[in-house]
């Protein structure tokens, strides 16, 4: 054998080892081996000019690795308010978690704020003493689950007294894709947390300053289920200003979570029907042909719709809590469907 060709063996084995390899690194990212993670002290959702409800396709890898600070955070409740909020990532919703039936899912909560919290995580099968216990200043909870069942569904702190964290904003949606997927193509999906604000002025007592202060939390406003503002993605109305932009002929897909505290949320888009809901986002309790659909608090659903060319074609689509009364505290938007030639005078 010349030297020159066992250099070509060797050179081939090389070459075969090396594609071995990089089969075995398909076969590992197939079994799931692979570990994405979403560090959301470094990534913020945008929230200007309106909380981005744009929803990305969930990743192949087997493992989701979420780090989630906990904040104070001012935020803007309606245009021009602000509240002194506490926040998972700085933001009000929180970010939305993305994951599929199957991953194993890793969460790392750190409390950076000044008081106690913690973290409750809907989609999760898991010792609620164990993962969802305490979070004190500079301590952090680290925990794992597989995501098993699929859905929209909320996370929220869980600190006494529950009311307050939640008024104060300390929720966020995860979706869990199921593990073959929703069984349609969807061209846009969104994600839609509902909540209520119990607000009133803040205290200027002892402050000298040309600019409003933050709203504070109003607590018997709250325990008489007063709300100020009903809000889709924490701020009221923000999608009027602000449409949620689809194409004609794109079937979208809403992901809608009801943070409360207290009011359930009776999902409805004016002008259009779903073609299917999924209540809780499980694909085999599927309903077809529906006008509304009830959340209640702390639950979630999937909706489905098709902006048809010869049907819910181009125009704009508010979509509303259909208990008007919330609706008209900010929980309302509007889809608009292609490039509509003149905007219609809605008053929704
Ligand atoms: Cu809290």
């Amino acid at each position: 054998m010349s030297t020159s060709r066992s250099r070509n063996l060797i050179t081939s084995a090389l070459a075969l080892a090396a594609l071995c390899a990089a089969g075995l690194g398909l076969t590992a990212a197939r079994r799931g081996d692979t570990v994405e993670t979403f560090d959301f002290a470094k990534s913020t959702t945008p929230t200007q000019p309106a909380f981005d409800a744009r929803l990305a396709p969930a990743s192949d890898a087997g493992i989701k690795a979420f780090r989630i600070p906990i904040e104070d955070a001012a935020i803007e409740i309606a245009k021009g308010v602000t509240y002194q909020g506490w926040t998972f990532g700085g933001t009000v919703p929180g970010p939305a978690l993305r994951v599929r039936v199957g991953d194993k899912v890793r969460v790392t909560v750190v409390n950076e704020s000044p008081m106690p919290h913690s973290i409750d995580l809907h989609a999760a099968r898991i010792p609620a003493n164990v993962a969802y216990r305490m979070i004190m200043p500079k301590d952090s909870v680290e925990f794992e689950f597989e995501a098993r069942d699929a859905g929209a569904f909320m996370v929220h702190c869980g600190t006494p007294p529950v009311t307050m964290h939640l008024m104060q904003g300390m929720y966020l949606p995860i979706i869990v894709d199921p593990k073959d997927g929703w069984g349609t193509k969807a061209d846009k999906e969104f994600v839609i947390v509902q909540s209520e604000f119990y607000a009133k002025p803040g205290d200027t007592t002892n402050v000298q300053s040309a600019m409003p202060m933050p709203m504070e939390p109003d607590w018997p406003a709250e325990q008489e289920k007063k709300a100020t503002y009903v809000v889709f993605n924490g701020r009221a109305a923000q999608y009027k200003d602000n449409p949620l932009h689809v194409d004609v002929g794109d079937r979208v897909r809403f992901f809608v979570v009801n943070a409360g505290p207290n009011f359930d949320s009776d999902f409805h888009i004016v002008g259009a029907v779903f073609d299917r809901v999924y209540p809780d986002g499980n694909p085999k309790h599927a309903l077809e042909d529906v006008q509304t659909y009830g959340i209640p608090a702390g639950g979630g659903a999937v909706f489905e719709t098709v902006f048809d060319r010869n049907a819910s074609g181009e125009g704009l689509y508010p979509f509303v809590t259909h208990s008007f009364a919330d609706a008209e505290k900010g929980a309302v938007g509007i889809i608009q469907v292609g490039t509509p030639k003149q905007y219609a005078h809605m008053d929704h």
